[in-house]
């Protein structure tokens, strides 16, 4: 039956459909090769993100049945279709059993949920059902939008709803958003794909210093919207060295057709800025769906010490979105930061985001934690290391007080020469700015971490950086760069397009002779200020000895007196993030004090005690207040 009527032409599926193929090409999915092609399309990136502090948002987060699909046969066999289900004749047996599966709390990290699970790499299957009802038409008659937001799923993920490829997404930690307007009904089905191998392709490739985690990690929520709705809202001081103004800037979904701007005796459009506490209540003026506004006025800055932050509103039209705003200017002169005008020293530890138990679906309990032991440090920095980090993170920050370094996963030997990596690049890069814009914590953009200098390296990372400049005007950018063991120097070629230079240097430990180190930076002359983004030792924890012993807690205080000895009179470097505030799972590292960790956290994994040289980062960074 079924098939009689696809071959009169009577059901379309779309061109891709299973039957259609199956029919065209007389294969079945078995044969496929190119099974994946079909799910390229509709392609998530930064164009689809918009602005959603302050929204309505309807959780998806909670029970959802899963299966693992090493074969990746949702994708070959069209699960989604729901073949079975159609009651038109199928006569297949089906593979799959959405309602029977068992079942996970999303979001998190499958690594954590199950033994079985620890090492999985590649593709799991989510889905759950879920009721909507369309408020606002019903109400308004007028149609709402609504967007599927993942917040992270590593690395690519492919949504499906109803039946319909929705579309996909790549790149392990920033959102994704989904239009779903036209594919909801009052019960849903949706069914989720994610892709957790790593590709040499990839941005991180195949090869890094952390643990993979897959799942889907970070919130997946439903997020409704006016036909045209406030896309970009972005808030800051302007960086002039005056203090004294807020530029606001404000793009909408389209053209501005939210009111009828261009019918003639209608007032223009224009949008409304209230911040109560600065008694700022403005109209901006918006002229084919952008707008902005330079405001004069006198906030209280915002610092670690005094992380004072504004409630801040706009609304359009129909539209109406909020935020939590410090306003703090921060910009390099010569070889000095100035925060709001003042040379600061960044006293920073890098962090990755990670918990035994969760995986990086951590707590906001867990992410406190982490801020307090850097404050406890006498921290005023973190560098949170190597990809963007759940953007819960920065709004602690800005709450806490602590300024923050983030990064795209461009690590090590990426295929610097292959076009769609650097596209897949500069999304993430574009992805995280666009998501972490208007928090004051954040104050750099790294585009890398140790990527050799190479002339095609070299090209791809100062288009990052150019690209990074081009999106932001109120912050830095820097990348973690190598020293150059030649030269025994600073000598990075990306240095010159970067704001600060990020150094990584491990004498004491990769690098034995700790005499090198103030000689490297005798053999340099940056004209830029430079912060050591990492220098550390494994220790294993409560693994004694003498300073001899490497490995042990009595080495690593030792690499660290050594190393701040050095580092405080060197008058361009302008701040420290050492390696790293806690161990941290690492398939590559095997020896027995390492035991797949790795141990040049300040603290244990489970960040019950602290390890000698933890103190004395912390005397050095009270000595450095
Ligand atoms: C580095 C990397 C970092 C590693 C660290 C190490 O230079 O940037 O990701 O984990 O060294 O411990 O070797």
């Amino acid at each position: 039956m079924l098939a009689e009527q696809f071959r009169k032409g009577e059901i379309k599926r779309g061109e891709k459909s299973y039957m259609k193929r199956y029919q065209q090409k007389n294969v079945s999915d078995i044969n496929l090769e190119d099974y994946l092609g079909e799910y390229e399309g509709s392609r998530a990136t930064v164009d689809d993100m918009f602005f959603d502090c302050g929204r309505r948002k309807e959780s998806l987060n909670g029970v959802w049945h899963y299966a693992v699909d090493q074969y990746d046969t949702c994708l070959r066999q069209h699960w989604f279709e729901e073949r079975y289900q159609d009651g038109n004749g199928f006569t297949l047996p089906v593979d799959y059993s959405f309602n029977e599966w068992p079942t996970m709390n999303l979001p998190c990290c499958w690594n954590t949920e199950k033994e079985m699970f620890l090492l999985y790499e590649g593709s799991m299957v989510f889905t759950r059902t879920f009721r909507y009802t369309d408020m606002e038409t019903a109400h308004t008659g007028k149609k709402e939008r609504v967007f599927l937001k993942i917040g992270a799923a590593n690395y690519i993920c492919r949504v499906f709803l109803n039946k319909q490829y929705i579309g996909m997404h790549r790149g392990g930690s920033t959102p994704a958003y989904f239009e779903v307007t036209d594919a909801l009904q009052t019960e849903n089905r949706i069914l989720i794909q994610v892709d957790s191998a790593r590709r040499p392709e990839q941005v991180p490739t195949e090869n890094t210093d952390w643990f993979n985690y897959g799942g889907i990690y970070r919130d997946i929520e439903l997020i409704r919207v006016p036909a045209t709705y406030i896309k970009q809202f972005r808030i800051a001081l302007v960086p002039d060295g005056t203090f004294s103004k807020i530029k606001a800037r404000i793009r909408l979904s389209d053209d501005g057709n939210m009111q009828s701007a261009n019918v003639p005796g209608t007032a223009p459009l224009s949008a409304e800025l209230r911040i109560p506490e600065l008694n700022i209540l403005v109209k901006i003026p918006l002229s084919d769906g952008y707008g902005e506004l330079v405001i004069d006025a006198a906030p209280e800055l915002w610092s670690p010490e005094n992380p004072r932050l504004y409630d801040v509103f706009l609304t359009c039209s129909e539209d109406a979105v909020s935020d939590t705003v410090g306003f703090r200017e921060i910009r390099v002169r010569g070889r000095e930061i100035l925060l709001n005008g003042r040379p600061i020293y960044l006293r920073g530890i890098s962090c990755h985001e990670e918990s035994v138990a969760n995986g990086k679906a951590l707590t906001d309990e867990e992410r406190l934690e982490t801020i307090r032991l850097a404050k406890e440090m006498n921290c005023n920095f973190m560098r949170l290391a190597h990809y963007p980090h759940d953007e819960r993170m920065a709004k602690l920050a800005d709450r806490e007080g602590l300024l923050l370094w983030e990064e795209i996963p461009v690590y090590w030997a990426i295929r610097f020469t292959r076009e769609a990596t650097y596209e897949d690049a500069e999304n993430q890069l574009k992805e995280m700015i666009c998501r972490d814009w208007n928090r004051a914590s954040v104050i750099i953009w790294s585009v890398g971490n140790e990527n050799a200098d190479s002339d095609e390296r070299l090209a791809f990372m100062k288009r990052l950086a150019d690209c990074a400049h081009a999106a932001d005007d109120t912050r830095m950018v820097s990348a973690a760069c190598l020293v150059s063991m030649d030269k025994l120097a600073i000598a990075d070629r990306l240095a010159e397009y970067l704001d600060i230079i990020g150094l990584n240097e491990y004498f004491g430990w990769y690098s034995p002779d700790f005499d090198q180190l103030p000689q490297l930076f005798a053999n340099s002359a940056p004209s830029k200020p430079v912060i050591i983004t990492e220098f550390g030792a494994d220790a294993m924890p409560e693994h004694h000895g003498t300073i001899q012993d490497k490995g042990t807690e009595e080495y690593q205080a030792y690499v660290y007196e050594r190393q701040v000895e050095t580092l405080r009179d060197i008058d361009y470097v302008k701040g420290t993030t050492p390696w790293i505030l806690y161990d941290f799972r690492c398939p590559r590292r095997t020896s027995v004090i390492q035991g797949y960790y790795n141990r040049k956290g300040l603290l244990p994994p489970d960040k019950k005690y602290k390890k000698p040289a933890f103190y004395i980062l912390q005397k050095y960074y009270q000595d450095r207040q």
